[in-house]
């Protein structure tokens, strides 16, 4: 990670406004209102409100209203001192900078060429009431669809007033599922709760294998932890069919196919069975299904899985009783192999793994996943999601991963007739984009983007409303990786016209004459009424005290060890191997079939993966700063598969398959194997050759557990690009 204080010299859009204010910093009140020569100076305290487990905390310091200094936290242990390469240079690359929508716009061009016109704010607000009242009346309120998702991960500006205003008028709701609900799922079939190990306890870990994910890049608060584990000397596993930036560094890289980690984990257990490595006692007192598992894992031999994944048996065995014998052993799971579709059996399977060895006995070994759960029982969860009590159970549900077929279903009735995009660009992160853009291309569809940019989305939009960013607005965090909790205090008022999220729905809520008082709660209000509880985790924390210390860690026990006396939040109370109730009770390997035809036609596997270390998903992608250091996106393929076609390093090539086509340059080398080849995700179609990126090649199928996105499934052939 790069240092985290800035030459504030360099910030190009940010006019200092004042001589000498390199001198303004920290030692400050986190509010001081007029200063020396009638200044307005402000410190706060944020946090970053990326969809990224690391939640980081910072605080911001504006003069007369201009960022003057903005570093991460130098006290909150997890931050460190240290925000990412993404977030550096936040105030110039997001709130300041020079594309930002500073008011709200209209189309004027066709849908998709990006022509619009200001508007003003009350015109703007008046014709999307018109035009939705109209909606409302005619097609009813599932015409409506809102699709958004973790654009802003803070409470307050990810869901609250939006989640009300859709509720209230009987919209479409929107299955949030894209990310973490196949892995979340898969692990509560056999253990209940998903929060296992903590983030911070991984330096008592002696074996570590971070399994489908990728810290160096994804989880960067995290690796320095790992390699202080490793200082003290633990081993390093990656199970990863892509050498990763932390494969790289790993002690060991082990490159399965794509999508069999339900075998190989499943061949695990049959060797530690077969060799008596498991921690029998526990398996007795808090375990069900053993005898179950035992027959099923006998078809997940080593010789069989071998084949299923293209490791050596050896590799396999050795795995297996590395991890049984070393102690505390720890498996680190995140996201990526959830986007599988055999990923949520994925998650289950390696799940077993700690209980069957008894790891979570130890401290720093077991499972480590999400941390969400701890702020869930901590905060007044109920009062947040106020929306769960207006919303009617009736409503029709849409899969987020299927909005392409939904946008195009000529079936649906009614049809999807008025779509609200916010904290989300759909048009890039969405499985097959083509479909996910012929739907935004339709002429009777109204389209309603609130973002920062005319992202590849918000292109479509009939009309564009300018959102606030985290410098902006009020807002309270929670993280999915660690465990503090943030406030988010405004350091500078809106930039031009922006409003927060909402802003934009009490206002329309207002234009369609609702009087309801829920849709017209203040942030400040929502965000107090969050923090009213008298839980333990929050240990007395109030409004005041968050405020002016900007980060608390939740108040957890230490030496937290979840499952060293079993206590899984299953029905049965005990890590379940087996459950007649699931199907299938036990995890099995079920890959996609594939005809004959297919499989020549589209013989390489693909992977669109987060390798993007100066993007967050498709935010930050058109920063020129961040994209020139990432450079365009490239297709890594293994020498053998580029031998075959005449594809030598640097080549410009085409990747195609029956939902579109991507140009990309090669990359030859082995970072994948024979077979598979990878490209990043993230990038914006409109700012690539080719015009579309990688998720026009990928499937919108759903994962076997928790409706999430089988990204991941999908084949492509590569040709030279002539
Ligand atoms: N720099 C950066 N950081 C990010 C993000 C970003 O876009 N850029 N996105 C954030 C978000 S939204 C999330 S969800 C997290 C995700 O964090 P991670 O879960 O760590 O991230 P991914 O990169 O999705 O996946 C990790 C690895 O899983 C591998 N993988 C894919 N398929 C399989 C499989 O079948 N089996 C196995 N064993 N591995 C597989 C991929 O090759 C990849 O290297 O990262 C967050 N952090
Ligand atoms: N092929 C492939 N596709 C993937 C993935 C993959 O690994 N491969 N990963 C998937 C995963 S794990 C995830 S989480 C999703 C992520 O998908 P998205 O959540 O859609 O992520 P972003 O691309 O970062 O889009 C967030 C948008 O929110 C906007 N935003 C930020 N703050 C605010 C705000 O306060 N108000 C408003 N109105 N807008 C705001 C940003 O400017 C940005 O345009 O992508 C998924 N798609
Ligand atoms: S993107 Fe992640 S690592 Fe970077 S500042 Fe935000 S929370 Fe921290
Ligand atoms: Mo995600």
């Amino acid at each position: 990670m790069p240092p985290f204080k800035k030459n504030i010299s360099r910030r190009k859009f940010i006019d200092l406004g004042v001589q000498g204010s390199t001198a303004i910093g920290l030692s400050l009140p986190i509010i001081a209102t007029t200063g020396c020569n009638s200044q307005n100076i402000k410190t706060t305290h944020g946090a970053c409100y990326h969809d990224c487990p690391d939640t980081c905390s910072w605080t911001a310091t504006a003069v007369d209203n201009k960022i003057t200094e903005f570093r991460a936290s130098q006290d909150n242990p997890y931050t460190n001192g240290k925000l990412c390469a993404k977030m550096n240079n936040f105030p110039n690359d997001v709130t300041f900078h020079p594309d930002r929508i500073l008011t709200p716009l209209k189309r004027v061009g066709k849908k998709g060429s990006g022509e619009f016109e200001p508007i003003s704010w009350k015109q703007a607000m008046n014709e999307v009431a018109v035009r939705l009242k109209k909606t409302l009346a005619k097609e009813g309120g599932e015409a409506v669809l809102p699709y958004s998702y973790a654009g802003t991960e803070g409470l307050v500006q990810r869901n609250s007033i939006s989640g009300r205003f859709f509720a209230h008028i009987g919209a479409s709701k929107l299955e949030r599922t894209i990310c973490g609900n196949a892995a979340v799922a898969g692990v509560m079939t056999t253990n209940g709760q998903t929060t296992g190990v903590l983030p911070e306890d991984i330096i008592h870990s002696r074996y570590i294998i971070l399994w489908g994910t990728n810290p160096v890049t994804s989880n960067q608060h995290l690796w320095p932890l790992i390699q202080q584990a490793r200082e003290d000397g633990a081993k390093l596993v990656v199970i990863d069919p892509y050498q990763s930036a932390t494969a790289v560094e790993a002690d060991w890289h082990i490159q399965p196919t794509p999508g069999t980690d339900t075998a190989l984990a499943l061949a695990m257990i049959n060797v530690i069975i077969a060799e008596d490595l498991q921690d029998q006692d526990y398996v007795d007192q808090y375990t069900v299904g053993i005898k179950e598992l035992k027959k099923h894992v006998e078809q997940y031999d080593i010789e069989a899985v071998s084949k299923i994944t293209g490791l050596k048996e050896e590799t396999i065995q050795t795995l297996a009783r590395e991890y049984a014998s070393a102690s505390p052993a720890l498996i680190r799971v995140l996201i990526g192999m959830e986007h599988q579709l055999n990923g949520g059996s994925a998650f289950s399977a390696v799940a077993m793994l700690p209980s069957l060895t008894g790891a979570w006995r130890h401290f720093g070994g077991g499972l480590m996943h999400m941390t969400y759960e701890l702020f869930g029982q901590a905060l007044n969860w109920e009062r947040l999601e106020l929306e769960k009590t207006i919303a009617n159970q009736d409503i029709r549900s849409i899969s987020m991963i299927q909005i392409g077929r939904a946008l195009n279903d000529s079936s649906l009735s009614p049809a999807i007739n008025a779509l609200f995009v916010y904290n989300s660009n759909p048009a890039v992160i969405a499985p097959n984009q083509n479909l996910v853009v012929k739907g935004l291309e339709r002429e009777d569809l109204m389209t309603v983007v609130l973002d920062h940019f005319i992202t590849d989305t918000a292109r479509y939009a009939d009309y564009v409303f300018p959102a606030t960013s985290q410098l902006e607005h009020w807002d309270l965090l929670t993280s999915w990786g660690q465990t503090y909790l943030n406030i988010n205090e405004p350091t500078i008022p809106p930039v031009g016209e922006a409003k927060p999220n909402t802003e934009f729905f009490r206002l329309l809520a207002n234009e369609m004459s609702f009087t309801e008082d829920y849709l017209y709660e203040s942030d400040l209000s929502i965000l107090k009424k969050t923090l009213e509880t008298d839980h333990e985790y929050l240990n007395g924390v109030t409004f005041d005290t968050l405020r002016k210390n900007g980060w608390v860690k939740l108040n957890i026990p230490d030496q937290w060890m979840p499952h060293a006396k079993g206590n899984f939040k299953t029905s049965s109370g005990k890590c379940e191997f087996y459950n007649a109730s699931n199907e299938p009770p036990i995890p099995e390997y079920r890959p996609k079939a594939y005809s004959r035809e297919e499989l020549s036609t589209f013989p390489l596997k693909l992977l669109t993966i987060k390798s993007t270390k100066n993007f967050l998903n498709s935010s930050h992608a058109n920063v020129k700063e961040l994209m020139d250091k990432e450079g365009q996106p490239v297709l890594d393929i293994h020498p053998e598969d580029a031998k075959l076609r005449e594809i030598v390093d640097g080549a410009e090539v085409k990747a195609y398959n029956k939902n579109g086509e991507v140009l990309l340059t090669a990359k030859v080398r082995s970072k994948v194997n024979q077979g598979v080849v990878s490209m990043p995700q993230g990038y914006w179609s409109s700012l690539v050759k080719g015009g579309s990126t990688a998720n026009a090649l990928t499937s919108d199928l759903l994962t076997d557990k928790g409706r999430g996105g089988a990204l991941q499934e999908a084949r492509v052939e590569v040709t030279l690009l002539t």
